[in-house]
């Protein structure tokens, strides 16, 4: 998952872009991106690492102009090293940089006609440079010496027709102006705001709702599903459907996990999703287990606090804070290799023991994924003197991979995957588990503002864009499994691949590597 962030100002935006990317840190902490152009040029500084990290007085000050796109890069499989960070770039035509959430299903089938057919070079294995790619030929193809919003359009009309999978995409064209636009499922997020300045208005689009808020901007609207938005540099906006077929079908993955409480996603609040996804837990607990004998919920932090609370007062128990969380440790799920992961979760979370001794504890979590924080977690609160340990996911049990851009393990890692909720209750060893159904997980996120389905594979397999196939899973299955991934880490050590690699200072004949 990553995020990010394209802004048409009046004046400098390098500030505006920065802080959109901290607020949108969450989405990615692996390496972080901005480029800024004025009417001539590109500035990119671009690096391994948070953003308060990559960024410092002196780079700010080398991206100057009126706008500019930025990205924060969460790793996936196999791919850490600043030469996946984003935003990318491209010289022909016109000097276009581009930075990309989701991932592509068909990249290899595409980097082999970039090669053939479009006769362009790719330096990296990377989806987004592919997507790049495309972007840029189909733009040359339209032979202009100054494109327009028309051009930019019959040009990702024609890369809505090569490229599949999931994509958010934000883009800037040197002298012209930025667009952004989405797959035409809307698999990952992307939203649309303006605001008032004293010479007119400025624009954003962003991942989540909350980028716009931090910055004064009101949301205007999400870019819906194959829609492209084009502003120029003179703020001037225009927009158009570039999808056939178009259908609204978000990823369900936001609301439970990755999404920031206080955005907005296609018109629905991810704060009340979660108090909902509580909500139906509680009454899931009170049909299949009306005995309970809970003395007190207790959430695993942050994400799964909201639903949490809901959960304890929909059953009249007690709501408590029984663990404490580091807060400057990253989000263990998305580190690479078991033993990190391992290490992490005692760094990260410590048991109030009152909140435990002699009690049933009922633990909640947003999900369950491989099961190894959770077994942890449950073995600290019996350590902290739980009498039973009690344990409910906010949403159905994760069985299959992820191909939109969410780095979840191999299948083979899954604990749930093959397995009972008996089975899976056993390896975690809680007294009880309850996992949401799906179909509550899918009435808790709909709003009934747009009609909308959700992209929920990893809970139930179906894969909305149809091109699925077993030999694609398999390859990644190979990429993803710890083992792939600790051998990668292990080069990524021995060889410094991170050294010396950063990226600055105003463009000239290399993007990305
Ligand atoms: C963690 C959110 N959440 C916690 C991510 C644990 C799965 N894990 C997915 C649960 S936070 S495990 O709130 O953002 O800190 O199933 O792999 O053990």
């Amino acid at each position: 998952m990553c995020g990010i962030v394209g802004i048409v100002g009046q004046s400098s935006v390098n500030l505006a872009l920065y802080d959109s990317l901290t607020v949108l840190q969450h989405r990615g902490q692996d390496a972080a991106g901005i480029v800024t152009s004025d009417k001539r040029r590109l500035y990119l500084r671009k690096d391994n690492g948070l953003v308060r990290d990559v960024f410092h007085t002196r780079h700010m000050r080398n991206l100057p102009g009126n706008m500019g796109i930025g990205h924060v890069r969460y790793p996936t499989a196999g791919s850490s090293g600043s030469a996946q960070a984003q935003p990318l770039y491209v010289n022909s035509p016109y000097g276009i940089a581009l930075a990309h959430n989701g991932n592509l299903t068909n990249s290899e089938v595409l980097s082999g006609e970039i090669f053939r057919d479009d006769l362009r070079h790719l330096n990296t294995d990377s989806d987004s440079e592919v997507l790049l790619n495309i972007l840029a030929h189909e733009l040359q193809k339209q032979h202009k010496i100054n494109p327009n919003a028309e051009d930019v359009f019959a040009a990702i009309r024609a890369l809505h027709k090569r490229c599949s999978g999931a994509y958010a995409v934000v883009a800037m064209i040197v002298g012209y102006g930025i667009v952004g636009f989405r797959d035409k499922f809307g698999i990952r997020p992307l939203v649309f705001g303006k605001r008032k300045v004293r010479k007119g208005y400025e624009y954003m689009l962003a991942s989540e709702s909350v980028a716009l808020d931090s910055q004064g901007f009101t949301l205007i609207r999400d870019v819906a599903p194959g829609e492209a938005i084009w502003i120029d540099m003179d703020g001037n906006v225009q927009s158009q459907q570039c999808a056939d077929d178009s259908r609204l079908t978000p990823c369900i993955f936001e609301h439970v996990y990755f999404a920031r409480p206080d955005s907005r996603i296609d018109g629905v609040s991810v704060y009340s999703s979660r108090i909902k996804m509580g909500e139906k837990l509680a009454k899931k607990i009170m049909r299949e287990r009306p005995d309970h004998g809970i003395d007190v919920v207790i959430p695993i932090p942050d994400t799964s606090r909201t639903a949490a609370v809901e959960l304890a007062n929909a059953l009249g128990v007690k709501f408590r804070e029984g663990f404490v969380k580091n807060r400057y440790i990253g989000r263990t799920f998305i580190m690479p290799g078991q033993s990190q992961r391992k290490k992490s979760v005692k760094q990260k979370l410590n048991a109030i023991p009152q909140e435990f001794q002699d009690k049933n504890v009922l633990l909640v979590d947003d999900s369950i994924v491989r099961g190894t924080t959770c077994k942890q977690i449950i073995e600290m609160a019996r350590d902290a003197g739980a009498r039973k340990v009690f344990f409910c996911s906010a949403s159905p049990p994760v069985k299959y991979p992820n191909v939109y851009g969410i780095d979840m393990p191999a299948v083979s890692e899954l604990i749930a995957h093959g397995k009972t909720v008996e089975e899976v209750q056993k390896a975690i060893g809680a007294d009880w588990l309850l996992f949401q159904d799906l179909s509550d997980l899918i009435d808790a996120c709909t709003a009934e503002i747009l009609p909308m389905d959700f992209e929920c594979s990893v809970f139930n397999g179906v894969y909305v864009t149809g091109d699925v196939t077993e030999a694609y899973l398999a390859t990644l299955e190979a990429r993803r499994n710890d083992s792939a991934k600790n051998k990668k880490d292990r080069e990524h050590d021995l060889f410094g691949v991170d050294s010396g690699d950063e990226e600055e200072g105003q463009l000239s004949l290399h993007s990305n590597g």
